[in-house]
């Protein structure tokens, strides 16, 4: 396998203005004839012309009208080289494939009732011989033929030109899509679809018309998106001036899908999973997720799309600025603390690992063997901390400035990092070169604050240091530029601000500020403090590090209940859940949890004052992974164990309030999926868990009960979580079976159930996954129940992934070598629990072996980077 660097990046030495492809769909094989309007890139043309394909019998080769023959040009591998000097012309060509063998789900291929495509990153060349880069903007036409009855609905880029009838059952369409663009936004989609329709005039009012298009067993679940859509249209013309640009916005709702969702220019395919949605079989995650989602896909026509990156190393141009766009958007629509302490829980618990691992790469990486292994964590959510930073250190005028200035200056091209961050440095007139740093260098910096209190002089000093750990490509690290959002607290609460030696905003009554370390080490002096202080550091997560800071248990007490930043006080209940997991850790005979913060925690709930949603995130004790992460040199094993004991005092001491929360708290209010509606849904289903975790005995007969009389999907899959914590063998068993009975219909229900059932910590874990693989709605072709049960057991299920036979390990070996078979991108995802190893002292040598089983087997490019990586 080859591995590809940054640092050979070279423009392509010919560039295809135009594509016009025939695609002629036949059961069982593919015709497509493509037609490409070929211009020599003057400076580097005197070499001859590579396209790429995959997989393709090649039938016909022109230039210009005549056929080419041995001689004119070579199909080695997967390139196929045309000898002849090209000046400007049209290079025919004709190939042919199978779509329903291609279980890969990239290029073109069959899911259920339809045929459809990804292109993303590099499927185009599943579909045609092409220079098949990003950097290479086209304009294409797209003709489509096939059966009618069996693919009435024919879709491409675009807008619609011609339709009509032909011989022998088949009909065609012709899409035109005037914007020219990369071969990775092309789409297709025949087949057997219903359409839901919406429209919205955007603001110099031009009707664009909505289509979603599904199986027509899912048209009462369309109107969710439709709505989120309109709303996402809206907001990108408030926020950044930005409208939508064709006269058809078309959504497709696709079963077999290995994204959430795809961009692709006027026609964007989406996992059903991150579409549909209704209440009687959707989660309030699950409405959220599709809101979301549909904005991202949205919001990548101008951040994508419009503008595009030059090549995959410049990947989080378009993902880290599209994910902050829709994380403002969703804080907009719904509550900022809320979806920003959702977004922190994934970076600490999820992206911080990553980073942690052996894939630990930049955000802008400097190498990769294959591309589709770097839709990470890390490209998404930290690419999108690093836009979220530059937009604090601009504000919200000189931000809006400089995208302005990057989506007139770019609109057309395929750019870089570098270009964005230029757009910004222009709009602010700042140096924004040691800022480059986020992008280059892999691994969460940490940052260490101590501080002195001088009551003389009435000055408080706070002194930074900053480290990141060697990465697989870095070894030392530069300092990083990190905006430290901060504020002081006193006894009644935050202190003013008087600077000594750093600038100020100029507001008078000023309580909070932004630090600006650039230094390995450097310290900040305040002056003017009456009463020695407690730092509120980082608010809002003002950067994406590690904070070492040692708070006393008073201090975190005082944060909890008296910080300005609700996020902060969320995090300040956090690290008090931490002190209080490593004290069951040290003594897990004899701890104690802290009767401050319970108490805390209870006037919380009483007074009401912060959002329920808020308080239900307070409510809960960080994942393993993250508490794994705080105290590595313990077994993942025993923090589980002393997690468990840390919630079960939390729920007995709060039981009386909690047991309020769960019977009486908003049970009666009708169904409505507002945020304000959603959070107090989370406290009551927040408390009903506890009590359930804390065995209270009324918890049965609670959960039981709101599992029967629940008018939505959210009450009646927390019950039955509940249930299943309780463990009532019998009283679970018929829930379980009663609720797969209820929904066996509902493709995206099934996958809930199959998700709970895999997260069980029992002994019994890998039987029951086992037999859940053999359950006739189970399906190794279809990555949405893939990931449901395989990805669920092996992140979330602590005891049985890890148990001490080493057997977890070994099946889900087993599973990725069988799944890289026919869906490489999938094994490639799913293998990423064996590549944490190091981690895990004694079980991580069962676990290597278990990735060294793997690697000797012949591989995918895709698994093969990953655990090659892994085992070094
Ligand atoms: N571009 C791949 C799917 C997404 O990030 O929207
Ligand atoms: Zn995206």
């Amino acid at each position: 396998a080859q591995t590809i660097y940054l640092k050979d990046y070279r423009q392509p030495n010919y560039w295809i203005d135009q594509t016009e492809l025939d695609v002629n769909i036949t059961p069982g094989l593919t015709h497509v004839k493509a037609r490409l309007k070929i211009r020599p890139n003057k400076s580097l043309a005197n070499e001859p012309l590579v396209l790429v394909g995959e997989g393709l019998t090649t039938h016909h080769i022109a230039w210009n009208g005549r056929a080419l023959g041995q001689g004119d040009y070579a199909i080695k591998g997967d390139s196929l080289t045309i000898f002849l000097p090209l000046s400007e012309g049209w290079l025919e060509t004709e190939v042919s494939f199978n779509p329903e063998e291609n279980t890969s789900l990239e290029g073109l291929y069959r899911s259920r009732t339809m045929y459809c495509t990804q292109c993303e990153a590099q499927g185009f060349r599943k579909i045609t011989w092409y220079l098949d880069r990003p950097d290479v903007m086209s304009v294409f036409s797209t003709r489509i033929e096939a059966d009618k009855i069996q693919c009435p609905i024919l879709l491409s880029n675009g807008n619609l030109i011609e339709a009509g009838e032909l011989e022998g059952g088949r009909h065609y369409a012709r899409w035109y899509d005037p914007f020219k663009k990369p071969s990775y936004l092309f789409a297709l989609v025949a087949g057997d679809l219903a359409c839901k329709t919406g429209s919205f005039t955007t603001e110099s009012g031009r009707p664009v018309a909505i289509e979603v298009y599904v199986e027509p067993k899912d048209l009462d679940k369309c109107d969710h998106a439709i709505d989120s859509l309109k709303r996402a249209m809206a907001w990108d013309e408030r926020t950044y001036g930005l409208e939508y640009d064709l006269d058809r916005y078309m959504i497709v709702a696709v079963d077999d899908f290995n994204m959430g969702a795809m961009e692709n220019k006027g026609l964007n395919i989406f996992n059903t999973s991150c579409v549909l949605a209704n209440s009687k079989t959707t989660t309030d995650l699950g409405f959220q997720r599709v809101e979301a989602v549909v904005a991202h896909e949205y919001f990548h026509n101008w951040s994508g799309n419009r503008v595009t990156c030059r090549d995959w190393f410049q990947l989080s141009l378009k993902e880290g600025f599209t994910v902050y766009r829709d994380a403002q958007f969703s804080a907009d629509m719904n509550s900022a603390t809320v979806k920003r302490i959702e977004d922190v829980n994934v970076l600490r618990s999820a992206q911080f690992a990553e980073d942690a691992g052996p894939l630990a790469h930049a955000v802008r990486p400097a190498s990769f063997i294959e591309i589709s292994n770097f839709y990470t964590l890390t490209v998404y959510e930290k690419g999108a901390e690093i836009v979220r930073m530059l937009a604090n250190l601009l504000g919200v005028d000189a931000f809006r400035k400089a995208t302005d200035y990057y989506f007139s200056t770019y609109d057309g091209q395929a750019v870089t990092c570098d270009d964005f961050v230029a757009a910004m440095e222009y709009a602010c007139a700042k140096d924004f070169s040691q800022f480059k740093r986020w992008y280059s260098q892999a691994g969460t910096p940490e940052v260490t604050v101590s501080d002195h209190y001088d009551a003389d002089a009435n000055t408080y000093t706070l002194s930074f240091t900053q480290s990141c750990r060697p990465t697989p490509e870095t070894e030392h690290k530069l300092p990083f530029h990190i905006p430290v959002a901060m504020g002081l607290l006193g006894d009644a609460g935050s202190l003013k601000l008087q600077p000594k030696d750093f600038a100020l905003s100029d507001d008078a009554d000023n309580t909070h500020t932004v630090l600006e370390l650039t230094e390995a080490s450097q310290s900040f002096v305040f002056s003017n403090v009456f009463e020695q202080p407690v730092p509120s550091l980082f608010r809002g997560f003002s950067a994406p590090v590690n904070v070492r800071f040692n708070y006393s248990e008073a201090q975190l007490i005082q944060l909890l209940k008296l910080d300005s930043d609700e996020f902060n006080r969320w995090s300040a209940s956090q690290e008090l859940a931490v002190i209080a997991v490593n004290a069951a850790l040290q003594e897990p005979a004899a701890f104690r949890v802290s009767e401050y913060w319970l108490e805390a925690l209870s006037v919380i709930i009483d007074q009401q004052l912060i959002e329920p949603a808020v308080i239900a995130y307070m409510l809960q004790v960080p994942s393993v992974s993250y508490l794994h992460d705080r105290s590595p040199q313990h077994d993942v094993l025993a923090i589980y164990a002393a997690r468990e004991k840390v919630v079960k005092v939390l729920a007995h001491s709060l039981e009386n309030q909690l047991t309020t929360i769960a019977c009486c708290y908003d049970a009666n209010a009708a169904y409505q999926v507002d945020a304000a509606s959603i959070g107090r849904r989370a406290l009551r289903n927040t408390a009903l868990l506890l009590l359930a975790h804390a065995g209270v005995p009324s918890a049965s007969e609670l959960a039981l009960g709101q599992f029967r009389s629940a008018n939505n999907m959210t009450d009646q899959l927390a019950a039955l979580k509940a249930l299943i914590v309780i463990d009532e063998s019998d009283i679970t068993a018929e829930a379980l079976d009663e609720f797969y009975q209820q929904w066996r219909h509902e493709a995206l229900v099934v996958n809930q159930w199959f998700s709970l059932q895999a997260a069980v910590e029992s002994e019994k874990a890998l039987t029951r996954l086992e037999q859940l693989t053999q359950h006739p709605a189970f399906q190794w072709s279809n990555p949405n129940k893939v990931r449901a049960l395989i990805s669920v057991f092996s992140n979330q299920n602590v005891t049985g992934f890890h148990c001490d036979s080493g057997a977890g390990y070994k099946w889900l070996a087993d599973v990725v070598v069988k799944v890289d078979k026919s869906n490489p991108q999938l094994a490639a995802r799913l293998v990423t629990p064996l590549t944490r190893w190091a981690k895990y002292a004694e079980r991580g040598r069962t676990m290597r072996q278990e990735l060294a089983r793997i690697a000797a087997q012949p591989l995918s490019k895709d698994l093969f980077e990953v655990t090659e990586k892994a085992l070094k």
